[in-house]
């Protein structure tokens, strides 16, 4: 047996010595690292929770000037020039800085309305008609739009039903239901990138309720959505009564009486068609909140719907915008 001498097994004692002085000190290190760490998720989860009272708090706040555009008489009409629109910018609280902003939804054409109880609702659809000749756009997507929704698979004359979708790579299916969101429109068959970025300039998806068609504002909206009211609009028209952006129509007849269109849209038949499709109220709002704390921004976005006493009810939520 070799006997090591009292230098070696000083030699080794120093080394074990260095060793466990090389692990303490990688664990302490190990151990300030995971603290820190800790620190930083208690951080996030604390400004994660506090922007959602924010953001709760701008969506009442929402509630609040809605339901005072109503006290203050404005129950009969809505437009662009309703002071709501404004939102706020920049509002400094304790933490963070607040800015909401609400945009009407009654300004453009809900796909939806096409299928009302499974069944196609005929002026719906020749309106959407008028619009995509308007807009040069296919016609058949109104079909497609219409098999997207219905619950058969038997395709319309133009339409597409599930057999055409299972051919595609990736396979999908149709919804069966009414759309969700604006960007499903991007999986109908033949729609290209282009026809798409039009459509959703014109169109919106807003869900029924009781079964009911959501109506748009005339007040609200753009010369070509105007032009497809009916058939006699021509787009001078269509022009004149969206007066830049500026109509302000108090009642549908208002709208009906206005110079440019009083000897087209005279008939009763075709007024009671125009008020199926419209009317002069913001019932529906698209909110979107951010919230700026320290480095990070929390935005988040809300479908609103008013009630007959003004008041918002946040119908969902979303972390991307429900609009373009
Ligand atoms: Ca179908
Ligand atoms: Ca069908």
């Amino acid at each position: 047996m070799v006997r090591q001498t009292p230098r070696i097994q000083q030699g080794v004692a120093m080394l074990m010595a260095l060793v466990m002085m090389a692990i303490a000190s990688s664990l302490a290190v190990y151990m300030w690292y995971q603290g820190q760490l800790n620190l930083a998720r208690i951080h996030n989860i604390k400004q994660t929770y506090q922007a959602k009272h924010y953001t709760q708090g701008l969506l009442l706040w929402a509630s609040d000037i809605l339901r005072a555009d109503y006290e203050q008489g404005e129950t009969q009409s809505d437009s662009n020039n309703d002071a709501w629109l404004q939102g706020i910018q920049g509002m400094l609280v304790e933490d963070a800085i607040l800015s909401g902003s609400l945009l009407p939804m009654d300004n453009k054409f809900n796909v939806n309305n096409l299928v009302i109880n499974n069944a196609i609702s005929q002026p719906h659809l020749q309106y959407f008609r008028r619009l995509l000749s308007t807009l040069e756009i296919d016609l058949a997507i109104a079909e497609k739009i219409i098999d997207w929704i219905d619950l058969d698979q038997i395709p319309q004359a133009g339409g597409a039903e599930d057999f055409i979708y299972l051919a595609k790579s990736p396979p999908y299916i149709t919804g069966s239901k009414h759309f969700q969101h604006i960007r499903e429109l991007a999986l109908l068959d033949g729609i290209d990138y282009e026809d798409y970025q039009k459509l959703i300039q014109y169109v919106t998806v807003l869900p029924l309720t009781k079964g009911q068609a959501t109506k748009m504002n005339v007040n609200t909206l753009s010369p070509p959505l105007l032009k497809a009211l009916n058939l006699a609009i021509t787009n001078e028209m269509a022009l004149q009564l969206n007066q830049s952006n500026t109509a302000n129509f108090s009642t549908m007849d208002d709208f009906f009486a206005h110079n440019s269109v009083q000897y087209v849209l005279f008939e009763s038949s075709i007024k009671n068609e125009i008020r199926e499709l419209a009317d002069v109220k913001t019932l529906w709002l698209h909110a979107t909140s951010s919230i700026q704390m320290e480095q990070q921004v929390f935005q988040s976005y809300a479908l609103l719907k008013r009630n007959l006493s003004g008041d918002a009810q946040v119908i969902y939520r979303s972390l991307t915008p429900l609009t373009p």
